[in-house]
């Protein structure tokens, strides 16, 4: 028999598809793109399209482990749920009888849907009053710098795009990492548009635009202040949106006099003439739109960068049009019900400490008190975290219980203790908002869990129940969690009824189709206008207007470290890997080939490295082989290793990781994976 069943894509990319699933005997043997959903406009990445691979892999986890050799080399024996369950309870049970903090989740966003992201997982924490994990793996410096201009994580309807003239792709690589939006930039280059990429390095998408400026990283914010200067200085400011809905204008006139175009050029590292033709091209074709993206917030000012970027669209009116404006991301207009889903109420007073999950290397080796269990669930901190050294240190320690809930005995699997198998999207039921589109998607289960696997959800009720945690909440089912979470009652969420999202598999938020945002004002920023004055920053004792704030490791800020290491690495994500899922499974592996750092000749000459030559990327932090690709992709004085790798896999044991640093950006406490200096040695 055959059936269809609606899904959801679970996974961290801002397309957040809507998926058909197609069940043969209770075999599911097709994933295709829902050719209804306007956004996924029936296609799927080469990733998703191949789903089954991964669900049916026979690399999955069908039972709970127990490690039976030493850490980290990867030897277990399979032992039942109930034993598995127990021991975690007793162990967990014992430590927060001496003190809770010492336990502490960590997850990430292997999936992210919201029951198995933020549920049932956040109560158990919470109830038990474990350390908080600030999750700074990603986002959390862009979203905080478009926070302190347009007021949270607001911006264009993504499904406006091909209506601009004018798309500045600025630290994004659609092609590989948001590739339903690449779509709709396409058809408006057809339609006569040009796509401007802004990136260090001559990405998929750089190499498909109308015009690349190539940058020194981290200079993104100077670029815009240039930008900034130009409009300002030939009259090209929309005077009458910009005295309505902005505020601060007068002070960042003043403020943007002293970066000119030869400033700014000198800074970026490109030409005056690169400055001043985007500013003009951008005050002056209308509807100018840009699609930020997370690449350029990798980096120490990565946050100011992101908030002095968002300041343009309202500098030149681009809001009027639908098709004008900027989008980082979507996400705060969903209002899911996030405190009924994860209940921080129950967490005791004072509340517990907090981790952040980019120093986690540091959190694991020196932290007081220690860390004494970890629960790591979506997420591969082996692999994904900065400074992979201290982090393998931290997950060595003998005296570290760690528990891993996956499907697949990953980099950081090795390490536990126990072992618990976790369901893909196509064996459980889940709720999805996304931060690249504006529509709710439901997630049927497909299949039945493969082996004795259980979702995460399931998992930490279960866990609930041993450690005798009483409430209410922790018998929720899934149907009642998701009606939680789009039960807050918010205008977005109008209409919205779980059922028929199961039955239909998704609804847009209701706003109108032709969403233009901010097209009179109506900022969610505490003036309501976009602020390029933010006292809110200014309460930080951060300065409130617009400035540069420079990368730490590019040469201009750290000649000393420079001359040991004058290489910027940047490792980002490959369009066959998810970070770091799909990167096991043979298909997506064969495709990337092997590690690789791709370099500019006129770096590669003088080190006497060759096309295909082995190669050792390093620095103090730690060291990584590769093959070398003397393409002239990344622009001089930077060199780029596609990523992220599973260690287990790369020939010396390493991947980007071992190189970047635990140093966190100006706002949102976040990683900065591209803010790294390097050098590259060719070895026999
Ligand atoms: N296929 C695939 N898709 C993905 C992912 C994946 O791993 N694989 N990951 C998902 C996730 S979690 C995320 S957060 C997004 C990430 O996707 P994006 O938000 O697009 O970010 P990155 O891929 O990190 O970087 C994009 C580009 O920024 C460039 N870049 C690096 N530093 C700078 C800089 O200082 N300035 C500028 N202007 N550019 C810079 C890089 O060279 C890269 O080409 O994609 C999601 N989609
Ligand atoms: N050098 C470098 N490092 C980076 C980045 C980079 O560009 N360069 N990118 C950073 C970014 S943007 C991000 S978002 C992070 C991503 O870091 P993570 O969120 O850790 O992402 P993944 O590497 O995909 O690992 C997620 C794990 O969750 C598992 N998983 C998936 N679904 C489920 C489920 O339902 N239950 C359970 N229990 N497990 C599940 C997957 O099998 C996978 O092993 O990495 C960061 N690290
Ligand atoms: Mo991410």
């Amino acid at each position: 028999m055959e059936t269809i069943v609606r899904a959801a894509c679970p996974h961290d990319c801002p397309d957040t598809c809507a998926m058909l699933v197609t069940v043969q005997d209770g075999v599911a043997v097709k994933v295709q793109g829902d050719p209804a959903h306007p956004f996924t406009d029936g296609s799927l990445c080469t990733k998703v399209a191949h789903y089954p691979e991964r669900t049916y892999s026979p690399d999955r986890l069908l039972h709970p482990l127990r490690r039976v050799g030493p850490k980290g080399k990867g030897e277990f024996k399979r032992i039942g749920w109930d034993e598995a369950l127990d021991e975690i309870a007793a162990r967990l049970k014992q430590l927060a009888a001496a003190d809770p903090a010492s336990i502490m989740p960590l997850n990430y966003a292997g999936t992210m849907g919201m029951l198995q992201y933020s549920s049932m997982d956040r109560r158990f924490f919470h109830k038990l009053g474990a350390t908080q994990l600030e999750r700074t793996l990603c986002s959390s410096a862009g979203k905080a710098g478009i926070k302190a201009t347009l007021g949270g994580s607001y911006g264009m309807d993504p499904e406006h795009y091909q209506d601009s003239k004018l798309i500045v792709i600025w630290g994004s690589n659609p092609i590989a990492s948001n590739l339903h939006f690449w779509s709709r930039a396409q058809e408006a280059k057809r339609r006569g548009a040009r796509l401007v990429a802004i990136d260090p390095y001559r990405s998929l998408t750089a190499e498909k635009c109308s015009q690349h400026i190539a940058l020194l990283p981290g200079t993104d914010g100077a670029l815009a202040l240039g930008m900034m200067h130009v409009l300002i200085a030939e009259g090209m400011i929309d005077e009458d949106y910009v005295s309505k809905y902005t505020l601060g204008y007068e002070e960042l006139k003043q403020r943007v006099k002293q970066y000119s175009p030869a400033w700014a050029a000198q800074t970026c590292g490109i030409s005056v003439e690169e400055v001043v033709q985007l500013a003009r091209d951008y005050g002056s074709v209308k509807p100018a739109a840009i699609r930020l993206n997370y690449g350029m917030q990798r980096h120490a000012g990565g946050g100011i960068a992101a908030r002095t970027i968002a300041c343009l669209p309202a500098l030149v009116g681009a809001w009027r049009d639908p098709a004008g404006g900027i989008l980082l991301t979507t996400a705060d207009n969903y209002n899911f019900d996030h405190a009924k889903l994860e209940r921080p109420d129950l967490m005791p007073t004072p509340r517990p400490r907090v981790i952040n999950h980019s120093r986690l290397g540091e959190a694991l080796t020196a932290a007081e008190p220690a860390v004494r269990a970890v629960i790591v669930y979506n997420n591969n901190p082996l692999a994904v975290c900065p400074d992979s050294s201290k982090v393998i240190a931290g997950f060595s320690r003998e005296d570290l219980f760690c528990v891993v809930m996956d499907s697949f005995l990953t980099d950081t699997a090795d390490y536990a203790d126990i072992v618990l198998p976790a369901t893909t999207q196509l064996e459980h039921t889940d709720i999805h908002k996304s931060y690249g589109h504006l529509y709710v998607l439901a997630n049927n289960p497909a299949i039945a869990p493969v082996g004795e696997s259980l979702p995460n959800a399931e998992v930490f009720r279960r866990l609930a129940a041993r450690m005798g945690f009483e409430d209410e909440c922790f018998r929720d089912s899934d149907d009642e969690l998701a009606r939680q979470a789009i039960g807050s009652g918010h205008a977005n969420l109008a209409g919205m009824d779980w059922e028929a999202l199961k039955r239909d598999g998704w609804k847009r938020l209701a706003l109108p189709a032709s969403f233009a945002p901010f097209a009179r004002g109506g900022f969610h920023t505490p003036s309501r206008k976009c602020e390029f004055y933010s006292a809110a920053l200014k309460a930080q004792g951060i300065d409130p207007l617009p400035f540069y704030n420079p990368p730490a490791e590019l040469p201009s800020s750290n000649p000393q470290l420079a001359r040991k290491y004058p290489l910027s690495f940047l490792s980002p994500p490959v369009r066959n890997f998810l970070n770091s899922s799909f990167a096991n499974l043979p298909r997506f592996r064969d495709a990337e080939g092997e590690p690789s750092l791709e370099l500019h000749s006129a770096d590669a000459a003088p080190r006497g490295i060759a096309e295909g030559d082995t190669v050792r990327v390093y620095n103090d932090r730690g060291s990584f082989t590769l093959k070398a690709r003397v393409n002239d992709k990344p622009r001089r004085g930077v060199v780029v290793a596609p990523s992220l790798w599973w260690k287990k896999f790369s020939r010396d044991r390493s991947n980007a990781n071992e190189l970047t640093s635990q140093r966190v950006a100006d706002l949102g406490g976040a990683a900065t994976f591209y803010d790294c200096l390097v050098e590259v040695q060719r070895i026999a």
